[in-house]
């Protein structure tokens, strides 16, 4: 693995614990999905799902969808269920990138990867079951939202998934694949739409909840954007930088699988230093909802110091 001496940077300087707060929700949010999804009949694909769904990981998706709700006034239970969707529709394209077809992974969050214990029929069920059943749990459980705040919701999430957004971005990725002559606007049309559209619905989901105006919709779509791209930078540094044992799958598979990467177009310092020019005019955005803005922008900040 490269060694480097990246000093971590700080944006604010409140006293704002993420720490805990990433910690709190992150064990709500690990409670909600272990009820979202009950073993039910064919008991293998319930498992094959829960397998995956439950296999920790940052919960990210769902946190950035709780805290821009909250960031609006709406509570936690409001959101939980989109929130809970978006992990699972996140851990649904995880399957299926892991697969021989596309990836081609042994391990994922320190544990082996869904098709390595199930078979590649069960992983590609299991990812599809996910993907339906995020739609499904939304509808039926959004209690007490107003019904085109649903609708708007279910839209989002069809948009982040499809042609224009994850699948769309997986395409790309895969064309591109052996290629060196990927310049870095083609890279980041790729990450907009592989990693960025999920993170953007999250926040966007999390806005339509919470009552946004269409001012806050566009000031939380740029935080968004420029996180998500900032979140794939930082992806690609840790693939060199850190270890199969601190990511929880194979580090230097960029490498090995010869993709075009931040790190291989700039170096790594640099790649550094965009992700958190990234980071600073999302954190930039939030500056009108003063200190309700606290998590959004620490989250925002460990974005980029994260270490897996
Ligand atoms: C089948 C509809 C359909 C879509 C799938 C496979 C695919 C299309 C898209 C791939 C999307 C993908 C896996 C993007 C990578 C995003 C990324 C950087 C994931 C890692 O996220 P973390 O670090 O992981 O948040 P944890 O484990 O912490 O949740």
């Amino acid at each position: 693995m490269v060694q480097t001496d990246l000093k971590p940077i700080i944006i604010s300087d409140s006293n704002f614990d993420l720490k805990t707060y990433l910690k709190t929700k992150k064990e709500l949010v690990e409670k909600a999905l272990d009820e979202s999804l009950p073993i039910g009949k064919p008991e293998k694909i319930y498992e094959a799902m829960r397998y995956s769904l439950l296999a920790g990981g940052k919960r990210l998706r769902p946190i950035l969808c709780l805290a821009t709700a909250e960031l609006l006034g709406e509570t936690e239970n409001t959101a939980m269920p989109t929130a809970c969707a978006l992990e699972m529709i996140h851990t649904m394209s995880l399957i299926h990138d892991d697969l021989p077809a596309m990836d081609n992974d042994d391990y994922r969050r320190g544990r082996l990867t869904n098709h390595k214990v199930y078979g590649e029929d069960i992983a590609i069920l299991a990812g599809d079951g996910l993907l339906a059943y995020a739609f499904e749990y939304v509808a039926e459980n959004s209690k007490n939202v107003p019904a085109p705040r649903i609708v708007k919701v279910l839209g989002i999430l069809g948009k982040a998934v499809g042609a224009n957004g994850l699948v769309g971005g997986q395409v790309m990725d895969l064309d591109c694949e052996g290629k060196s002559d990927i310049t870095a606007e083609i890279l980041t049309t790729i990450h907009r739409n592989k990693t960025g559209a999920l993170l953007e619905a999250c926040v966007s989901c999390g806005g339509v909840l919470g009552g946004a105006s269409p001012e806050d919709l566009s000031r939380l779509s740029i935080y968004a954007q420029n996180i998500g791209l900032a979140f794939q930078i930082i992806d690609d540094v840790l693939d060199v930088t850190a270890t199969s044992e601190e990511l929880g799958k194979t580090a230097g598979k960029d490498i090995s699988a010869q993709k075009a990467t931040y790190p291989k177009l700039w170096g790594i310092e640099t790649s550094q230093e965009k992700a958190e020019q990234l980071v600073k005019d999302a954190v930039a955005q939030l500056t009108v909802y003063g200190e309700k803005a606290l998590p959004l922008q620490a989250i925002a900040e460990y974005i980029v110091t994260r270490k897996n």
